[in-house]
């Protein structure tokens, strides 16, 4: 007899919503969480700039129209701090916090044959059963800082912005070492340039970035849009990204030159990365399409930065625009004009060494007070695979996931009875509004649970055959895009030696939504039902 039913490991929003679902269908459920507090990438994630690209009206749950309606969010996109206030409300609303045990790392999750349940041992040394294992750890976890040699000579701080220290750092007056121009780096630096003496940002990898256009949302503009929130939501469910974008419907190639010009600047000027990218049907399927937008791009960096040489260097000419994630800022590139920031080229002079005053490159020694490292994540498999994770006969989940992490319909490993994995490798997890697609998993999930029990089944686990079959799926319609072509953290390519798989599904959220669906319709094909 197991202690619980469920375990849930993480509390971010799929873990805060697997424990109010799963106990809604009144199961047992305990959380684990190795946060001092809940919330996951946005209570790890604090550092000054950070704020999500999705916007707070859709970057939300849907599952109580209550809450929605009682929730006010303060601005078009979130920043972190309210995105964690608002997780803390959902917490306190349903009464979750008792099932979440925090400052607790899940080390080991072993599945008994024999018994039907899973063992999960923390970092405390207990040991707790459970007859279904979810996984909630979310796919921007494990961060890495790269091996710099001589870090740990290094006599000014070092940060990396993922473990960002609640109280927050104060840089002014200070020289600080930037590493990393993905979206962190672009939100984090703009905010550290305000106040340092001086601040270098090292870049590798030049990246795209289009305005936010961040603004308070109006009262009165609120009250419209949530009279009509439930059929938003419903569009949000059907739509391509989760979030319901209009675009123009056509090829960028089939338009006259002007109109492009014209409705590329109009979503320039109303700000958001989705209706930039969804504005034409074929900008991330056909090279030449996406040549297009990169080149509109490139023209409003040339524009903004005042430095031609610097502007050059701030423009992306190695992967398409939208194959990597597209930044989003106000103030990045304009950044560049202050006299205290410098931009130096990795590309031309790697980094070397770090010494106790600073930070080498090939050409030169820049002398630091501090560096921040935001350099990214070993992301969608990394923070599973630091839990040994053992299925039938043993098996351990990072020796399956050797290849490449796989699972079929992106939320069951073959092999691992009774675990789920909420926004797993194959669903549209990172590719999507990440809130809509945890709802959905958890729901899927909590009607798996509810079949199982309903029809006399104790077991589910998927086949590898279907494992097999839709990762073909998710590779093919992954391989139909430019996704592939970047070397990006989607594909692993960001982590040394990690194998270079694209994992996330491009299928469209609907069209996912609507698998997931049929599938627990037709009493589960592709999983393996078994008696307790
Ligand atoms: P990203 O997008 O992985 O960006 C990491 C950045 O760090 C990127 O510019 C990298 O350059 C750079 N990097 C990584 N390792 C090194 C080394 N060794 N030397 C120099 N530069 C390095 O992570 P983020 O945290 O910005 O964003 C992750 C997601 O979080 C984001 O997409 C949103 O979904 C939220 P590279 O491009 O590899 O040359």
């Amino acid at each position: 007899m197991a202690d619980l039913d469920v375990v849930v490991v993480g509390a971010g929003f799929a873990g805060i919503y697997a424990v109010h679902a799963l106990r809604s269908a009144g199961l047992t459920v305990r959380a684990f969480e190795a946060g001092g507090g809940i919330g996951g990438t946005w209570f790890w994630n604090s550092y000054p700039g950070a704020r999500c690209d999705v916007e707070s009206k859709d970057y939300s749950f849907s599952f109580s129209p209550e809450l929605e309606q009682e929730w006010s969010w303060s601005e078009r996109y979130p920043a972190q701090p309210e995105i964690l206030r608002y997780l803390g409300h959902v917490a306190d609303r349903f009464g979750l916090r008792p099932h979440i045990q925090l400052n607790t790392r899940v080390t080991a999750a072993v599945w008994s044959e024999d018994e039907a349940l899973w063992s999960v041992t923390t970092d405390d040394g207990a040991v707790v059963t459970a007859r279904f294992f979810v996984s909630a750890v979310g796919c921007l976890s494990a961060y890495q800082v790269p091996s710099l040699p001589g870090l740990e000579t290094f006599e000014g701080s070092w940060y990396h912005t993922a473990r960002w220290p609640a109280e927050g750092v104060d840089f002014t007056g200070k020289r600080v070492g930037l590493i990393g121009t993905g979206s962190t780096g672009i939100q984090v630096a703009p905010e550290v340039a305000a106040v340092a003496a001086e601040l270098y940002v090292f870049q590798r990898t030049p990246n795209y970035a289009v305005p936010n256009r961040n603004r308070p949302w109006e009262p009165e503009a609120e009250r419209a849009f949530k009279s009509r929130y439930r059929e938003y939501r419903k569009e949000a469910r059907e739509s391509f990204l989760g979030v319901p974008i209009t675009g123009t419907g056509r090829p960028v190639l089939d338009e006259p030159p002007e109109d492009v010009q014209r409705t590329f600047s109009e979503r320039w000027r109303a700000g958001g990365g989705m209706p930039f990218l969804g504005a034409y049907t074929d900008l991330l399927v056909d090279q030449a399409a996406n040549d297009v937008i990169a080149e509109f791009m490139r023209d409003r960096i040339r524009e903004t930065v005042d430095d031609p040489a610097v502007a050059e260097l701030l423009c992306p000419r190695t992967f398409p625009v939208g194959s990597k994630r597209l930044c989003q800022s106000d103030d990045y590139y304009a950044m560049f004009n202050r006299p205290n920031v410098t931009l130096v080229d990795l590309r031309s002079t790697p980094l070397s060494a770090v010494s106790a005053g600073g930070l080498s490159t090939t050409s030169a020694f820049y002398e630091l007070d501090a560096i921040v490292f935001a350099t990214g994540f070993d992301a969608i498999s990394g923070a599973l695979r630091q839990i040994d994770v053992r299925g039938t006969s043993g098996v351990a989940l990072a020796d399956q996931w050797a290849a490449g992490p796989r699972a079929y319909l992106g939320v069951a490993a073959a092999g691992f009875p009774n675990m789920f994995i909420v926004t797993g490798p194959g669903s549209p997890s990172v590719l999507s509004n990440m809130a809509l697609s945890i709802e959905q998993h958890v729901e899927w999930i909590r009607d798996c649970i509810g079949y199982l029990s309903a029809h006399g089944y104790g077991t589910v686990q998927a086949t590898s055959d279907a494992e097999d079959a839709w990762m073909a799926h998710v590779t093919e319609v992954a391989y139909s895009t430019l996704f592939p072509k970047a070397d990006s953290w989607y594909i692993g390519a960001n982590i040394p030696g990690k194998p270079r798989v694209f994992t996330t599904y491009v299928g469209g959220v609907g069209p996912y939504g609507s698998k997931c669906d049929e599938v627990a319709a037709a009493g589960y094909p592709g999983f393996a039902l078994g008696v307790p």
